[in-house]
């Protein structure tokens, strides 16, 4: 049993800075200026095409957190859609802001959640604050996706790891420009499960598969204490590990992925089972897949079912997106 239930590795939100300087009103992401790319000029994404159909979507499996809204299970169908095999990488992100000149939320507001443990002694100074609840969260002023550290840190030795520090705005920016949109909750859980029913894995039910790890997540003692038996500390590769049965990799572990709802704690229990959507009015946006930070002691959410969320302005250093399109 989880005796965190309800508690998350992730739960770091922009409002919930505490012993920070008030960050001010911001105007809005200004989304109309940034023209799609001519489709030639685009980075590659690997999309893969999916041709829809029926599943089983959640859970009530007792490992699971119910308060997160997993269950009751439901027969959902989505129509035919594209998903990216990955979630986006710095190089493709660069590109992005290279030909739009687009300027992230972290950059905006200053600062941007970086997890302790990859804050070095003297860059301490940098710290606005942490979140009460998740003090392993630090706000470093000067991180956001190029310098995920903060000052002197940089994506060089990175370029084929996803992009972080994105904000679900951020997110969206992209994925316009880049010819796209955020896949729904519905669609990224039928293309996670890669065409397996009720499993707890994209790739099964048991966490190792003959000794291998599947993904990317915490070994030890967290907060404190990795292992890295997985091979990562932090983010590892976006191509890293095996693919599940659809092609898609990482769907489980290394970084959460925003997706295009907006998070409803009693999805499962709408009765629109078709193409569903989370409704308005949490504020909150919904994420999926768990991250590099997930461990059973306490945030057991690299499970296929689980959920997160968070506000759209939010950004910390295990939160990234993958890319979807319509057929
Ligand atoms: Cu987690």
């Amino acid at each position: 049993m989880n005796d965190m239930n309800g508690k998350s590795c992730c739960g770091a939100g922009r409002q919930e800075l505490e012993g920070a300087a008030a960050s001010g009103q911001l105007q809005p992401v200004e989304l109309h200026s940034l023209k799609p790319r001519e489709k030639a000029a685009r980075p590659s994404h690997m999309m893969i095409t999916l041709p829809g159909g029926e599943f089983l979507m959640g859970t009530q499996a007792a490992d699971g957190f119910p308060a997160d809204g997993e269950g009751p299970i439901r027969k959902v169908k989505v129509d035919a859609f594209r998903i990216a095999a990955h979630t986006v990488t710095n190089q493709q992100f660069g590109e992005f802001v290279q030909a739009t000149g687009y300027v992230t939320e972290a950059e905006r507001f200053g600062w941007s959640y970086v997890f302790h443990l990859f804050v070095p002694e003297q860059r301490r100074g940098d710290v606005e604050g942490s979140p009460r609840e998740a003090p392993w969260w630090l706000g470093v002023r000067g991180a956001y996706w190029a310098k995920p550290e903060g000052e002197g840190s940089s994506v060089e030795e990175r370029l084929n790891h996803p992009v972080i520090h994105i904000s679900w705005n951020d997110a969206e920016a992209y994925c316009r420009w880049a010819g796209g949109r955020l896949p729904t909750e519905a669609e990224w859980e039928y293309a996670a499960r890669g065409g397996l029913e009720q499993k707890t894995y994209p790739w099964g039910d048991l966490l190792k598969q003959d000794g291998h790890h599947r993904c990317n997540i915490w070994q030890g003692k967290f907060p404190t204490v990795n292992h890295a038996e997985d091979g990562y500390v932090g983010t590892a590769p976006v191509d890293a590990y095996e693919p599940n049965g659809f092609g898609l990799y990482n769907v489980a572990g290394n970084v959460w992925e925003w997706c295009a709802d907006w998070f409803e704690r009693d999805f499962h229990r709408r009765s629109d089972n078709v193409n569903p959507k989370g409704a308005a009015g949490s504020g909150l946006r919904s994420l999926r897949g768990g991250s590099y930070l997930c461990h059973r002691s306490y945030c057991n959410r690299y499970r296929v079912a689980a959920r997160s969320k968070n506000t759209p302005d939010s950004s910390t250093g295990n939160m990234g997106f993958r890319m979807a399109m319509d057929v």
